[in-house]
């Protein structure tokens, strides 16, 4: 171990840090021990590149969401998947949840389309989040099939189509409840969809009259307890193939998520490039109880690169810790890059988004509020400024150190002992 990162010279720094942040009115104790305790659901989709586990299928449409890139090392199947994730999971502190989509069901044999899949399809992700002790989170998978292809799905004008995709939702909701009852854990599950189109179409109207429906179709389900699901919808502003319109945008989702009682998903990446996700958050939570939360990062576009600890990750949960609403948020990760390490890619993105909720722990929100409640803007601004400067990273590797896992980089060692062991194996 490289002597910066020793245990000795971290507690030294560490040390400094508690007291320069004391002054400040920052308990690094208590805040190190809340980072850990937020739970971060991690994508499946990072370790395949979002194919998913069934059978291939040619020229379907991808949905507009697309991994690129050629790096050595893409899991296979479920068990590679796993087992990545096994080590995704030793080099990540603190709580950590798996967020699944129906496409990774493990069928055997036989194949099953979406609308039929059950629990029983998903034994093996269950015995290995027993086997973690953290819970499942889930995703109907509304894109990349044949009945996709025309663009729509919950709002095509065929009845079918529409049909199927109702059963397809339906089915995944009672997987959803299926893990909360095996891990004593609430399942969240989220809904988007592709839905829309790349040039105006002269009817907006109908697709999003139908799509109240069937969503409504989807979630009234007496088999289905909202203690055990917890429904979240997820808009955007563009995608490729629905540039013009999107039946889900994020207004339809607001106002349909605020009705039925359940939560709008925000992506990072899903809104104009200038837009503030993180200003949004308290104007939502006015009227919205909770809210699911992806991470992920914009690059030009809703490119799903690898989070990093950017400004609008640190901006998003320094306002949640601000507004003392962290009980009330999902987090969860939405990236997918296959030019680099997947492993790797994992860990820079879920720690990243930690190092942001750790952030918001150690905000000094109490002198900046004194500060803008007495008028002293000045002050504010330069004390925001100066919590820029604080030794946060002392901090963060005393919260790697206290968690058990390799502290700053010192975790890339296990990721190329892995790629050459396992990763570069696989064709
Ligand atoms: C797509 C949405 C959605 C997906 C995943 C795979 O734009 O962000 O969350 O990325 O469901
Ligand atoms: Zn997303």
């Amino acid at each position: 171990m490289k002597s910066s990162t020793s245990r000795q010279s971290i507690s030294a720094s560490y040390r400094l840090a508690r007291a320069a942040y004391a002054e400040c009115g920052v308990d690094t104790d208590a805040a190190i021990k809340r980072a850990l305790a937020v739970p971060i659901s991690l994508h499946c989709w990072q370790a395949d590149d979002v194919r998913g586990l069934e059978t291939p299928r040619d020229g379907v449409a991808g949905g507009g969401i697309l991994s690129t890139g050629g790096y050595p090392g893409r899991a296979r199947n479920g068990d590679e998947m796993r087992r990545d994730l096994d080590l995704v999971l030793k080099l990540l502190p603190g709580k950590q949840r798996l967020n699944l989509h129906a496409f990774y069901a493990e069928t055997g044999a036989k194949s099953v389309d979406r609308d039929a899949i059950t629990p029983a399809h998903f034994a093996h992700w269950v015995s290995w989040a027993k086997s973690h002790r953290i819970g499942l989170d889930f995703n109907p998978t509304y894109f990349a099939h044949e009945m996709a292809n025309s663009g729509f799905t919950l709002s095509s004008a065929d009845k079918k189509v529409r049909e199927f995709w109702i059963n397809h939702g339906r089915a995944s909701r009672r997987i959803a409840q299926h893990f909360s009852k095996e891990l004593g854990s609430p399942c969240v599950i989220n809904h988007w969809i592709p839905d829309g189109t790349k040039d105006q179409p002269a009817d907006r109207w109908g697709p999003r009259s139908r799509l109240v429906d069937s969503l409504d179709a989807v979630m009234e389900d007496p088999k289905v307890s909202p203690a055990h699901c917890i429904d979240a919808v997820e808009g955007k502003l563009f995608g490729i193939g629905s540039e013009d319109y999107v039946v889900g945008s994020h207004e339809f989702y607001y106002s349909y998520a605020q009705s039925r009682k359940v939560m709008p998903c925000l992506d990072l990446g899903h809104y104009h490039p200038t837009e503030s996700v993180a200003d949004k958050v308290s104007a939502l939570m006015q009227f919205h109880e909770r809210i699911l939360l992806h991470t992920s990062r914009p690059i030009r576009w809703d490119s799903d690169h690898v989070v990093i600890l950017d400004d609008a990750v640190k901006a998003l949960f320094a306002e949640i810790a601000r507004g003392g609403a962290f009980s009330r948020v999902f987090v969860a990760l939405d990236f997918f890059d296959a030019s680099i390490n997947r492993i790797a890619a994992y860990v820079v993105g879920a720690r990243a988004t930690r190092q942001a909720i750790l952030l918001g722990m150690l905000d000094p929100s109490k002198l900046l509020k004194a500060a803008d409640a007495g008028g002293r803007g000045h002050e504010r601004l330069a004390l925001m400024e100066q919590a820029k400067a604080m030794p946060w990273g002392a901090v963060w590797d005393m919260l790697c150190l206290r968690a058990g896992t390799p502290p700053a980089a010192a975790w890339l060692a296990d990721v190329a002992n892995y790629e050459e062991k396992v990763l570069a194996k696989r064709s």
